[in-house]
């Protein structure tokens, strides 16, 4: 009997490139979040595949993006960044309506971070959009072949439409080395708690109902889940960096609060298959973005210096 293949796929790229669609595609769950806005996923969420012929672990990570340090933003670019250390393959995910200026920030992290013998792959994704993507394609995978990256492939898909990704997943599967599982429950889905799921449901709807800034503001605490409950008992506090947010999240007469309570309630039913009582509020917690422990508070671990990690800088 063969055994069964076993391996890991860091999906990385720009935010907006669609990562999240299309890992949640692949997998037939909504496991990671997806809005029109870029910077939605914050933190590395794992996806499994499991199936006859083996275990795939997928890691989503946050878009790759210029971060001044200190910061959230440093945090999130540093997700993605631990991601590239060690996987069997990388997807690396491009927007048609991307340039390899804003490609640079992705290349470079790259280039610091991935051992040359990992494939990389590009995927150019959106094809629905119908956007002559190839030449940036190739610019790319120029670029990797000068910085010693073996041979990087060029795939053309679209996660939304489902479009090239089986042909993806069947190269995909040839990289992988035979092996343990990972996740040895083959009915697990992802590394998270149920928690992290209701939280990042309710966060999706900051997005989704809040203006251009806010949710970039928001952090989601789930401070209660009372399973025993019935219906379940979830209770959530959305921390905002400044009094005039709260305002905002609040909305006049507590319109708005209750807008995302609803609509964040919907999905998370829809999640857990089950009734679910959901009660929110909004605190302020000063520029919790910018302090790293506050940052910490929140479960948001600001990177050790490479230095203290590694013993070099
Ligand atoms: N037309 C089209 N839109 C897509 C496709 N894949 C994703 N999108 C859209 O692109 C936007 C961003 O998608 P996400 O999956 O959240 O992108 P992401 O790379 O995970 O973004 P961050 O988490 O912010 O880094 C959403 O509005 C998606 O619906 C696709 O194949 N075609
Ligand atoms: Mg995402």
């Amino acid at each position: 009997m063969t055994e069964r293949k076993s391996g890991l796929v860091a999906i990385a790229g720009r935010p907006n490139a669609g990562k999240s669609t299309l890992l949640n595609g692949i997998l037939g769950s909504a496991v990671s979040i997806v809005t029109p806005k870029a910077q939605t996923t914050r933190e590395r969420v794992l996806g499994i595949l499991t199936e006859e012929r083996g275990q795939i672990v997928f890691v989503d990570t946050p878009g790759i993006h210029s971060a001044k340090k200190g910061g959230f933003n440093e945090f999130m670019v540093s997700e993605a960044a631990e991601a590239l250390e060690g996987p069997n393959v990388i997807w690396y995910l491009v927007d048609p309506d991307s340039a390899m200026e804003h490609e640079k920030t992705v290349i470079d992290l790259l280039d610091q971070r991935a051992d040359r013998a990992t494939p990389i792959w590009i995927l150019l994704n959106k094809s629905d959009l119908g956007r002559d993507v190839v030449p940036l394609g190739e610019a790319i995978r120029t670029k990797l072949v000068e910085l010693g990256f073996r041979s990087p492939l060029v795939f053309v898909i679209s996660g939304r439409r489902k479009k090239g990704t089986e042909e993806l997943l069947s190269e995909t599967w040839k990289m992988l080395p035979e092996g343990p599982f990972l996740f040895p429950d083959e009915d697990q889905i992802s590394d998270r708690p149920l928690r992290f799921f209701v939280g990042e449901k309710i966060r999706e709807q900051l997005f989704m109902k809040l203006g251009d800034e806010v949710p970039y503001s928001c952090a989601v605490e789930v401070t209660k889940y009372d399973e025993k409950a019935n219906p379940t008992r979830i209770e959530a506090t959305i921390h905002v960096e400044r009094d005039s947010q709260k305002g905002m999240v609040i909305g006049a007469g507590g319109k708005k609060i209750k807008e995302i309570g609803m609509a964040a309630r919907a999905e998370i039913e829809e999640f857990v298959q089950g009734p679910v009582f959901l009660g929110l509020q909004v605190k302020v917690l000063p520029n919790w973005t910018r302090s790293a422990d506050t940052l910490k508070k929140l479960g948001y671990h600001l990177p050790q210096s490479r230095k203290d990690k590694r013993g070099h800088s």
